[in-house]
């Protein structure tokens, strides 16, 4: 039985003059039907857009969200946390390269996203603006930042588009990994010294609420979401998703002997929820705008990063020409002509 998939694309590949009434009748019943929209499927220019704007922040995210971390390495407190917080922050890169990934098959390019972030036309999330000042900061970023991110992310596991969808399968499991190595490390801290115990407290009163933030403006103000939602790219509101973290987060602290910093955080029965004091939307937007503690020296330090890469990006292409001449000779030109890009103009296997 043809998928509604299957019929978008024969309808796209048959008829040359098939309007754009019919694609978008086409998609629509995709979307409705909870089919997946795949890279070669024709596509509203504004979804298109969203999918970028919101898969290229994210990835830039998973970028710089690498520096508050690094800060940490050469002052890990053991060889076994030095080489859990690498790896964890190895990890990090991984999940910016699929995100990337995903991106450029909607027909854009890294270099170009990469260009966009340096140039301040392209965001990037908010918490990675605060300074990381003790140790603990590490297992806050663990417990909370990726605990955040994972109460975001596992929805977005089922986002209509599957290029992103599928790469958020992989990210989550390996996010799942992070949020228990800061609740573990956490832990550690809250039951040794009393100092340790204080550094942990500290820790979490100042990353509470930059974490709540992390998931977008309240949804009166979510310029995105409601059309996201009818995408079927969000599952759920920033509101709802952000009550979801607070609800699991308040048994976790408890288990930790920890305290979150919210004198208004109470169960209320009716609701089945907690209830939280205000998020400072005044803090957010500055941040946001480029004016957190951080923003300037994450910006530079990523610029840097990126020119003194250069030569390795030289060197990767200069062996992929290499390899790809190798390959031409051997395999015909289908073979060299393959990649991201290629394969996504129509031209894989047919060049
Ligand atoms: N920070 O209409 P809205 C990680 C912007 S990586 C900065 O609600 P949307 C990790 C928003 O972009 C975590 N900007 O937007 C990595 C929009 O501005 P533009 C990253 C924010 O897209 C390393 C405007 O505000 N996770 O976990 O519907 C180590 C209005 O917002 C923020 C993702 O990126 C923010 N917090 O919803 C450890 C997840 N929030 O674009 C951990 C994927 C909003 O019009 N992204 N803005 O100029 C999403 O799920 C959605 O994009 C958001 C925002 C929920 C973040």
């Amino acid at each position: 039985m043809a998928t509604a998939a299957a019929q978008r694309t024969a309808r796209a590949d048959g008829t040359a003059e098939a309007d754009a009434a019919a694609h978008e009748a086409l998609f629509d019943a995709a979307i409705a039907a909870d089919e997946r929209i795949e890279p070669r499927d024709w596509m509203p220019d504004a979804y298109r857009t969203t999918l970028i704007r919101q898969i290229a922040q994210h990835a830039h995210s998973e970028i710089i969200g690498m520096q508050p971390e690094a800060n940490w390495i050469t002052r890990a407190p053991s060889l076994r946390r030095k080489a859990i917080l690498m790896a964890k922050i190895q990890d990090e890169a991984g999940h910016g390269l699929y995100l990337y990934s995903a991106a450029e098959t909607l027909g854009t390019s890294r270099d170009e996203l990469l260009d966009k972030l340096h140039a301040g036309r392209q965001k990037y999330s908010s918490i990675f603006n605060y300074p990381t000042l003790t140790w603990a900061d590490v297992g806050a970023i663990g417990w909370l930042v990726d605990g955040a991110a994972i109460t975001n992310q596992v929805p977005l596991c089922r986002c209509s588009y599957g290029p992103y969808g599928r790469a958020m399968v992989r990210i989550c499991k390996e996010e799942s990994f992070h949020q228990r190595q800061g609740y573990e490390l956490l832990m550690a801290l809250s039951q040794g010294t009393p100092e340790q115990h204080a550094m942990a407290q500290d820790a979490v009163d100042r990353w509470w609420w930059p974490s709540l933030m992390m998931f977008g403006p309240p949804d009166d103000e979510s310029a995105h979401s409601a059309q996201s939602m009818a995408w079927k790219i969000k599952r759920h509101s920033n509101d709802e998703l952000r009550q979801r973290f607070v609800d699991a987060s308040v048994p976790q602290a408890e288990s930790l002997g920890l305290t979150l910093p919210d004198p208004e955080l109470r169960w209320n029965e009716e609701r089945g929820h907690y209830d939280f004091g205000p998020i400072d939307w005044t803090e957010f937007w500055e941040v946001v705008k480029g004016n957190g503690p951080c923003n300037e020296q994450r910006m530079t330090q990523r610029r840097r990063a990126h020119d003194e890469g250069a030569w390795v990006r030289e060197a990767a292409a200069a062996y992929a020409a290499k390899h790809k001449g190798a390959t031409g000779a051997a395999d015909g030109p289908a073979r060299a002509a393959g990649g991201p890009s290629a394969q996504q103009a129509g031209e894989s296997g047919k060049a």
